[in-house]
Protein backbone atom coordinates (compact mmCIF):
# COMPACT_ATOMS: atom_id res chain seq x y z
CA UNK A 1 0.00 0.00 0.00
CA UNK A 2 2.52 2.15 1.10
CA UNK A 3 4.98 1.52 -2.56
CA UNK A 4 1.40 2.46 -4.06
CA UNK A 5 1.07 5.73 -2.98
CA UNK A 6 5.06 6.35 -3.36
CA UNK A 7 4.62 5.07 -7.49
CA UNK A 8 1.43 7.41 -7.80
CA UNK A 9 3.90 10.77 -6.32
CA UNK A 10 7.09 9.07 -8.39
CA UNK A 11 5.40 10.51 -11.73
CA UNK A 12 4.31 14.12 -10.28
CA UNK A 13 7.97 14.31 -8.38
CA UNK A 14 10.39 13.34 -11.79
CA UNK A 15 11.52 10.48 -10.24
CA UNK A 16 10.60 7.98 -13.45
CA UNK A 17 13.60 8.25 -15.63
CA UNK A 18 14.88 6.68 -18.90
CA UNK A 19 18.37 4.35 -19.15
CA UNK A 20 19.61 3.86 -22.37
CA UNK A 21 20.78 0.55 -23.95
CA UNK A 22 22.88 1.47 -26.89
CA UNK A 23 21.95 -0.13 -30.35
CA UNK A 24 24.95 -0.84 -32.13
CA UNK A 25 26.27 -1.72 -35.85
CA UNK A 26 27.14 -5.18 -35.20
CA UNK A 27 30.00 -4.63 -38.24
CA UNK A 28 31.28 -1.75 -36.68
CA UNK A 29 30.38 -1.22 -33.31
CA UNK A 30 28.63 2.10 -33.33
CA UNK A 31 25.83 3.20 -31.92
CA UNK A 32 22.76 3.31 -34.38
CA UNK A 33 20.15 4.35 -31.25
CA UNK A 34 18.74 3.20 -28.26
CA UNK A 35 16.58 1.63 -26.43
CA UNK A 36 14.54 3.35 -23.26
CA UNK A 37 13.88 1.45 -20.56
CA UNK A 38 12.46 3.27 -17.36
CA UNK A 39 14.12 2.94 -14.13
CA UNK A 40 12.07 4.46 -10.99
CA UNK A 41 15.01 6.49 -8.98
CA UNK A 42 13.43 6.41 -5.71
CA UNK A 43 14.85 8.68 -2.95
CA UNK A 44 15.48 5.74 -0.32
CA UNK A 45 15.10 2.49 -1.97
CA UNK A 46 17.63 4.01 -4.43
CA UNK A 47 17.51 2.54 -8.39
CA UNK A 48 14.36 0.61 -8.86
CA UNK A 49 14.21 -1.74 -11.66
CA UNK A 50 11.14 -1.58 -13.62
CA UNK A 51 10.24 -6.00 -12.89
CA UNK A 52 9.59 -4.09 -9.06
CA UNK A 53 6.76 -1.76 -9.97
CA UNK A 54 5.93 -2.38 -13.12
CA UNK A 55 2.97 -4.51 -12.15
CA UNK A 56 1.97 -2.32 -9.98
CA UNK A 57 1.76 0.55 -12.76
CA UNK A 58 -0.13 -2.27 -14.77
CA UNK A 59 -2.90 -3.03 -11.69
CA UNK A 60 -2.65 1.01 -10.96
CA UNK A 61 -3.59 2.28 -14.71
CA UNK A 62 -0.50 4.08 -14.72
CA UNK A 63 0.58 2.53 -18.58
CA UNK A 64 -0.45 5.56 -20.33
CA UNK A 65 1.54 8.02 -17.56
CA UNK A 66 4.21 5.71 -18.08
CA UNK A 67 4.62 5.50 -21.65
CA UNK A 68 4.14 9.31 -22.02
CA UNK A 69 7.06 10.43 -19.22
CA UNK A 70 8.91 7.89 -21.06
CA UNK A 71 8.90 9.41 -24.77
CA UNK A 72 8.92 12.82 -23.77
CA UNK A 73 12.60 11.96 -21.34
CA UNK A 74 13.92 9.92 -24.45
CA UNK A 75 12.82 12.02 -26.86
CA UNK A 76 14.16 15.66 -25.23
CA UNK A 77 17.03 13.47 -24.56
CA UNK A 78 18.07 12.26 -27.95
CA UNK A 79 17.07 16.06 -29.60
CA UNK A 80 20.10 16.45 -27.17
CA UNK A 81 22.55 14.25 -28.41
CA UNK A 82 21.62 14.67 -32.22
CA UNK A 83 22.28 18.43 -31.95
CA UNK A 84 26.16 17.83 -30.31
CA UNK A 85 26.83 15.01 -32.38
CA UNK A 86 26.36 15.45 -35.88
CA UNK A 87 28.42 12.75 -36.58
CA UNK A 88 26.25 10.03 -34.90
CA UNK A 89 23.92 10.28 -38.18
CA UNK A 90 20.16 8.91 -38.22
CA UNK A 91 20.16 8.25 -34.53
CA UNK A 92 16.99 7.14 -32.96
CA UNK A 93 15.13 5.83 -29.40
CA UNK A 94 12.59 3.49 -28.95
CA UNK A 95 10.03 3.65 -25.98
CA UNK A 96 8.55 0.26 -24.96
CA UNK A 97 4.54 0.69 -25.10
CA UNK A 98 2.84 -1.96 -23.12
CA UNK A 99 -0.13 -3.96 -23.48
CA UNK A 100 -3.19 -1.95 -24.46
CA UNK A 101 -1.18 1.32 -25.05
CA UNK A 102 -1.82 1.97 -28.03
CA UNK A 103 -5.42 1.76 -28.04
CA UNK A 104 -5.13 4.78 -25.84
CA UNK A 105 -7.20 7.46 -27.09
CA UNK A 106 -4.89 10.26 -27.10
CA UNK A 107 -2.02 8.29 -28.02
CA UNK A 108 -1.54 9.79 -31.79
CA UNK A 109 -1.92 12.94 -30.83
CA UNK A 110 0.40 13.00 -27.50
CA UNK A 111 3.23 11.16 -30.33
CA UNK A 112 2.71 13.90 -32.60
CA UNK A 113 3.16 17.05 -30.22
CA UNK A 114 6.22 15.53 -28.66
CA UNK A 115 7.76 14.73 -32.32
CA UNK A 116 6.84 18.51 -32.77
CA UNK A 117 8.17 20.23 -29.86
CA UNK A 118 11.34 18.31 -29.60
CA UNK A 119 11.79 18.96 -33.51
CA UNK A 120 12.77 14.88 -33.45
CA UNK A 121 13.22 14.12 -37.53
CA UNK A 122 11.23 11.46 -38.94
CA UNK A 123 11.85 8.07 -37.20
CA UNK A 124 13.93 8.80 -34.74
CA UNK A 125 11.45 8.11 -32.28
CA UNK A 126 10.55 4.42 -32.78
CA UNK A 127 7.49 2.80 -30.34
CA UNK A 128 8.66 -0.76 -29.72
CA UNK A 129 5.18 -2.97 -29.47
CA UNK A 130 4.81 -6.71 -29.02
CA UNK A 131 3.25 -9.40 -31.75
CA UNK A 132 0.70 -10.15 -28.34
CA UNK A 133 -0.63 -6.74 -28.34
CA UNK A 134 -0.60 -6.17 -31.96
CA UNK A 135 -2.71 -9.93 -32.26
CA UNK A 136 -5.26 -8.90 -29.47
CA UNK A 137 -6.92 -5.89 -32.36
CA UNK A 138 -5.37 -6.30 -35.29
CA UNK A 139 -6.93 -4.20 -37.60
CA UNK A 140 -7.57 -1.78 -35.14
CA UNK A 141 -3.65 -1.92 -34.36
CA UNK A 142 -3.06 -1.13 -38.00
CA UNK A 143 -4.88 1.88 -38.08
CA UNK A 144 -2.71 3.02 -35.29
CA UNK A 145 0.06 2.18 -36.21
CA UNK A 146 -0.20 4.10 -39.63
CA UNK A 147 -1.46 7.20 -38.08
CA UNK A 148 2.14 6.47 -35.48
CA UNK A 149 3.85 6.50 -39.03
CA UNK A 150 1.74 9.27 -40.10
CA UNK A 151 3.33 11.68 -37.40
CA UNK A 152 6.59 10.49 -37.53
CA UNK A 153 7.24 7.64 -35.63
CA UNK A 154 8.93 4.61 -36.17
CA UNK A 155 7.96 1.31 -35.40
CA UNK A 156 9.54 -2.22 -33.73
CA UNK A 157 8.19 -5.30 -33.38
CA UNK A 158 9.49 -6.54 -30.56
CA UNK A 159 10.15 -9.89 -28.52
CA UNK A 160 9.62 -11.22 -32.57
CA UNK A 161 9.60 -14.98 -32.50
CA UNK A 162 7.57 -15.74 -29.29
CA UNK A 163 4.12 -14.83 -30.74
CA UNK A 164 1.84 -16.24 -32.96
CA UNK A 165 1.13 -12.94 -35.43
CA UNK A 166 0.63 -14.39 -38.71
CA UNK A 167 3.25 -13.34 -41.66
CA UNK A 168 0.33 -11.79 -43.52
CA UNK A 169 -0.60 -9.94 -40.55
CA UNK A 170 3.34 -8.73 -40.42
CA UNK A 171 3.77 -8.19 -44.44
CA UNK A 172 0.66 -5.54 -44.04
CA UNK A 173 1.72 -3.50 -40.79
CA UNK A 174 3.97 -0.55 -41.31
CA UNK A 175 7.08 -1.87 -38.83
CA UNK A 176 10.37 -0.68 -40.23
CA UNK A 177 12.20 -3.21 -37.33
CA UNK A 178 11.79 -6.32 -36.24
CA UNK A 179 13.51 -7.31 -33.21
CA UNK A 180 14.86 -10.98 -32.51
CA UNK A 181 13.56 -12.00 -28.97
CA UNK A 182 16.93 -12.72 -26.58
CA UNK A 183 15.77 -16.11 -26.08
CA UNK A 184 16.50 -17.28 -29.95
CA UNK A 185 19.80 -15.00 -29.61
CA UNK A 186 21.49 -16.27 -26.73
CA UNK A 187 21.10 -19.90 -27.46
CA UNK A 188 21.64 -19.80 -31.24
CA UNK A 189 25.24 -21.03 -30.44
CA UNK A 190 24.29 -24.11 -28.90
CA UNK A 191 20.81 -25.01 -30.03
CA UNK A 192 20.29 -25.59 -34.31
CA UNK A 193 16.70 -25.02 -33.94
CA UNK A 194 17.21 -21.17 -32.15
CA UNK A 195 19.94 -20.42 -35.13
CA UNK A 196 17.96 -21.42 -37.77
CA UNK A 197 15.06 -19.06 -36.02
CA UNK A 198 17.46 -16.64 -36.45
CA UNK A 199 18.20 -16.79 -40.04
CA UNK A 200 14.92 -16.96 -40.79
CA UNK A 201 13.89 -13.41 -38.94
CA UNK A 202 17.07 -12.28 -40.49
CA UNK A 203 16.10 -13.54 -44.03
CA UNK A 204 11.92 -12.28 -43.49
CA UNK A 205 13.41 -9.21 -42.48
CA UNK A 206 15.20 -8.38 -45.53
CA UNK A 207 12.11 -9.89 -48.14
CA UNK A 208 10.11 -7.38 -45.76
CA UNK A 209 12.88 -4.06 -46.01
CA UNK A 210 12.98 -3.99 -42.39
CA UNK A 211 15.86 -3.49 -40.14
CA UNK A 212 16.44 -6.39 -37.77
CA UNK A 213 17.93 -6.20 -34.11
CA UNK A 214 19.06 -8.68 -32.55
CA UNK A 215 18.53 -8.86 -28.82
CA UNK A 216 20.24 -10.44 -25.68
CA UNK A 217 23.80 -9.99 -27.86
CA UNK A 218 25.92 -11.14 -24.57
CA UNK A 219 29.20 -11.60 -26.40
CA UNK A 220 31.31 -11.46 -29.04
CA UNK A 221 31.09 -14.96 -30.35
CA UNK A 222 27.02 -14.37 -30.46
CA UNK A 223 28.08 -10.67 -32.88
CA UNK A 224 30.06 -12.61 -35.37
CA UNK A 225 27.02 -15.54 -35.63
CA UNK A 226 24.96 -12.60 -36.28
CA UNK A 227 26.90 -10.59 -38.76
CA UNK A 228 27.63 -14.15 -40.59
CA UNK A 229 23.79 -14.39 -41.02
CA UNK A 230 23.49 -10.52 -42.69
CA UNK A 231 22.05 -9.36 -38.98
CA UNK A 232 22.97 -6.21 -38.87
CA UNK A 233 21.84 -4.81 -35.53
CA UNK A 234 21.96 -5.74 -31.89
CA UNK A 235 21.92 -4.81 -28.48
CA UNK A 236 23.09 -6.62 -25.10
CA UNK A 237 25.01 -7.00 -22.47
CA UNK A 238 28.30 -7.53 -24.84
CA UNK A 239 27.95 -3.93 -25.54
CA UNK A 240 26.52 -2.65 -22.30
CA UNK A 241 23.07 -2.78 -20.43
CA UNK A 242 21.00 0.22 -20.05
CA UNK A 243 22.88 3.13 -19.32
CA UNK A 244 22.30 6.35 -17.66
CA UNK A 245 21.90 9.61 -19.59
CA UNK A 246 25.51 10.63 -19.36
CA UNK A 247 27.06 7.35 -19.78
CA UNK A 248 25.16 6.77 -22.52
CA UNK A 249 26.10 9.71 -24.12
CA UNK A 250 30.05 8.74 -23.52
CA UNK A 251 29.24 5.16 -25.13
CA UNK A 252 27.93 6.66 -28.03
CA UNK A 253 30.87 9.50 -28.06
CA UNK A 254 33.55 6.67 -28.03
CA UNK A 255 31.56 3.92 -30.69
CA UNK A 256 31.54 7.16 -33.57
O1 LIG B 1 15.51 -2.74 -18.07
P1 LIG B 1 15.05 -4.05 -17.48
O2 LIG B 1 15.90 -5.17 -17.85
O3 LIG B 1 14.98 -4.04 -16.00
O4 LIG B 1 13.52 -4.21 -18.00
C1 LIG B 1 12.67 -5.23 -17.57
C2 LIG B 1 11.41 -5.26 -18.38
O5 LIG B 1 10.68 -4.04 -18.23
C3 LIG B 1 11.61 -5.43 -19.89
O6 LIG B 1 10.76 -6.45 -20.33
C4 LIG B 1 11.19 -4.14 -20.48
O7 LIG B 1 10.57 -4.33 -21.73
C5 LIG B 1 10.23 -3.57 -19.47
N1 LIG B 1 10.28 -2.10 -19.51
C6 LIG B 1 11.33 -1.32 -19.19
N2 LIG B 1 11.03 -0.03 -19.37
C7 LIG B 1 9.75 0.01 -19.82
C8 LIG B 1 8.86 1.07 -20.20
O8 LIG B 1 9.20 2.26 -20.19
N3 LIG B 1 7.61 0.74 -20.60
C9 LIG B 1 7.21 -0.55 -20.65
N4 LIG B 1 5.96 -0.78 -21.04
N5 LIG B 1 8.01 -1.58 -20.31
C10 LIG B 1 9.27 -1.31 -19.91
O1 LIG C 1 12.41 -6.84 -25.11
P1 LIG C 1 12.50 -6.06 -23.86
O2 LIG C 1 11.97 -4.65 -24.00
O3 LIG C 1 11.92 -6.81 -22.71
O4 LIG C 1 14.07 -5.96 -23.66
C1 LIG C 1 14.65 -5.25 -22.62
C2 LIG C 1 15.13 -6.20 -21.58
O5 LIG C 1 16.24 -7.00 -22.01
C3 LIG C 1 15.60 -5.47 -20.37
O6 LIG C 1 15.11 -6.22 -19.32
C4 LIG C 1 17.12 -5.57 -20.46
O7 LIG C 1 17.74 -5.43 -19.20
C5 LIG C 1 17.27 -6.96 -21.02
N1 LIG C 1 18.54 -7.20 -21.68
C6 LIG C 1 19.23 -6.36 -22.46
N2 LIG C 1 20.36 -6.92 -22.93
C7 LIG C 1 20.40 -8.17 -22.41
C8 LIG C 1 21.33 -9.25 -22.54
O8 LIG C 1 22.35 -9.18 -23.22
N3 LIG C 1 21.02 -10.38 -21.87
C9 LIG C 1 19.91 -10.52 -21.11
N4 LIG C 1 19.70 -11.66 -20.49
N5 LIG C 1 19.00 -9.52 -20.99
C10 LIG C 1 19.24 -8.36 -21.63
MN1 LIG D 1 11.81 -3.73 -25.95
NA1 LIG E 1 12.46 -8.21 -26.41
Amino acid sequence: LALESELRNAFSRGEIEPFFQPIVNLSTGAVAGFEALARWRHPVRGLVAPDEFLSLAQEMGLMGELGLVMMRQAARQLAEWLARHPSAGALFCSVNLSVGEIERPHLVDDVSEIIATTGLPKGALKLEVTESDIMRDPAKAADILASLREVGASLALDDFGTGFSSLSYLARLPFDTLKIDRYFVLTMDKDEGSAKIVRSIVNLGRDLSLEVVAEGVENAGLAYLLVKDGCHYGQGFGYAPALPAQEAEVYLNESL
